[in-house]
């Protein structure tokens, strides 16, 4: 008796993560190496169109990785183009259908070896979608409303987000969002993008990159939370691809089907009465995300989220406001929505649970890409917000517009391609915002970024020999501060 008062009460799993995603898996799985016992839910609920899939969350199936498949596609395309100037001669045909098989077959096998590693690890995962129903328990029903109850002595909540709709009439009828984009079953034409943000700019660089008619529309700046001088290069180097925006405008009324695949959109001015209307085949909504927090029963175990954002609060070792329940990945109130950051707090979350340990994740300066045709890699402070926290008479800023060496026989624009850092001239020069706009900028970005976290200084930079001929080599050599305002134009075709 005094040794079952000391275990505590018996409960089917040491833990269950609700959410099969980036860093559910990666807790999950953790545990599962250090003895426990855990359960893995994951439901998707289909997208209003219809589309669903399999285990591994957004980033398997409908993020990073067909997303990152479908830019790979747009940007064999360009290269295409550029062969031409090297002497290959090819058709230029591309198949939707073909493309999007191809990737979906890719998708499908990822996502069953996620299953083969729950099986492996001896994790049970269960095809349900969960919510807690009292402390310690979950309710999972499954596809065909089957219910089951589950407890466990730990949660972890990795329920991630979805789509945003507009709320305007027959937006969730007639448009699509990036959950349906990657295995659309037919070619989405000319193409509307509402929303500025990475994944509107990055579908619509992939869609034109693919050759497709693309305009978006963007209510206000591009890329918010990014540096915005980068921000609006990114939109530059889209339009030199063919994409149009209309700036400042909204959708307001009904999407209504005109012909067969025509939707005639109005669209309102966010800064005076002005109204225009055009027509696509395709609306696709990438308008922001919304988390998957709220049918999840958490009021009746008492864990908080932000009412603003739906988004859950966690102290630095992602414990909620009930002790036993954690979370990780994109439910995470204030931090970045990328999966190597759901994966890392996932894992080491379950190292301090279970295997002793104490490192926590580090969410501060994580590098990232907006997978743009022209790709842009950032780490560290935008120029904006650097010059908030440290003054802009504080800094040094370095940049230059650079010429791929693989543009010149191709002629390609010689001053689209850009790089800068920000340093604080307070802390020896060091580097704390790096931001690049070029080919293979994701590349690029990571490498920098590990010696940001060492610390990098300008001269550091200085005393870093480059390798030649490359994009990256531009960071060694940088001599031009913003402030002198000497012009870093290249010379081109
Ligand atoms: P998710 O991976 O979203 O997993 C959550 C899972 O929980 C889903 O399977 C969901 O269906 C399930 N679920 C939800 N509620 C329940 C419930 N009640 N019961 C059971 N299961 C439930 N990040 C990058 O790092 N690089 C990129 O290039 C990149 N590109 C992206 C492109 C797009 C178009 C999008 C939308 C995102 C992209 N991201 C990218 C972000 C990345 O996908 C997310 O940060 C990451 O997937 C978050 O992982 P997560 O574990 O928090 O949630
Ligand atoms: P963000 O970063 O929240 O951006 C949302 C974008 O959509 C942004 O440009 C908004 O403009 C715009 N927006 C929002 N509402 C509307 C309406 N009603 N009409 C027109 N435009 C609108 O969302 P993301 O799509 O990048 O998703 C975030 C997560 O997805 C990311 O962190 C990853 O996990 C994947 P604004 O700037 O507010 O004017």
């Amino acid at each position: 008796m005094q040794q079952l008062l000391q275990q505590g009460p018996a409960y089917d799993y040491d833990l269950i993560v609700i959410g099969g995603g980036s860093g559910g898996l990666a807790c999950a799985q953790e545990a599962a190496v250090l003895g426990r016992k855990v359960m893995v839910l994951d439901f998707v609920v289909p997208s209003p169109r219809g589309t669903s899939w399999g285990l591994g969350g957004t980033c398997v199936n409908v993020g990073c990785v067909p997303k990152k498949l479908m830019h790979q596609a747009a940007l064999l395309g360009q290269a295409l183009t550029d062969s031409r100037k090297f002497g290959w001669e090819y058709s230029q045909q591309g198949d939707w259908a073909t493309m999007t098989e191809a990737i979906q077959s890719h998708v499908g096998s990822l996502s069953w070896g996620h299953r083969l590693a729950l099986r492996e690890k001896a994790v049970t995962y269960v095809n349900s979608y969960g919510e807690f129903v009292e402390h310690h328990k979950v309710k999972a029903t499954n596809e065909k409303g089957q219910e089951a109850f589950y407890t466990a002595a730990k949660f972890v909540i990795a329920t991630g987000e979805r789509p945003r709709y507009l709320g305007v009439e027959g937006d969730k009828e007639h448009c699509i969002t990036s959950d349906d984009l990657f295995s659309l079953p037919y070619c989405p034409g000319t193409t509307l993008v509402v929303g500025a943000s990475y994944v509107a700019l990055e579908c619509a660089g992939i869609l034109a990159g693919l050759g497709l008619d693309v305009t978006v529309m963007a209510r206000s700046v591009l890329l918010r939370g990014f540096d915005q001088e980068m921000a609006e290069k990114v939109g530059a180097s889209l339009q030199q691809l063919g994409v149009r925006f209309l700036r400042k405008f909204v959708p307001v009324e009904q999407l209504e089907k005109g012909l067969p695949g025509r939707l005639k959109v109005v669209a309102k001015s966010t800064e005076g009465p002005e109204t225009m209307e055009g027509v696509y085949n395709t609306v696709l909504l990438a308008i922001g995300r919304d988390s998957c927090t709220k049918k999840l029963g958490l009021e009746k175990i008492g864990v908080n989220i932000s009412e603003k954002t739906g988004k859950i609060p966690v102290n630095d070792e992602e414990q909620t406001s009930v002790p036993y329940v954690y979370a990780v990945g994109d439910v995470l109130e204030g931090k970045p929505q990328l999966t190597p950051v759901a994966v890392q707090a996932g894992k080491l979350l379950a190292r301090r649970l279970f295997g002793g340990r104490s490192e926590k994740c580090d969410y501060v300066s994580v590098p990232t890409v907006v997978f743009t045709p022209l790709e842009y890699g950032c780490c560290g402070y935008s120029e904006e917000k650097a010059g908030e926290v440290y003054q802009a008479e504080n800094l040094n800023v370095y940049h230059t517009l650079f010429w791929p060496l693989e543009w010149t026989v191709a002629c390609r624009d010689s001053n689209a391609c850009y790089a800068k850092i920000i340093c604080n001239k307070l802390d020896s020069d060091r580097v704390i915002g790096f931001h690049v706009l070029g080919p293979n900028a994701g590349e690029i970005t990571q490498g920098f970024a590990a010696a940001i976290k060492c610390g990098l200084t300008k001269q550091l930079l200085d005393d870093t020999i480059g390798i030649h001929p490359t994009c990256g080599e531009v960071f060694t050599t940088l001599e031009i501060t913003k402030a002198s305002g000497l012009d870093v134009t290249q010379k081109g075709c």
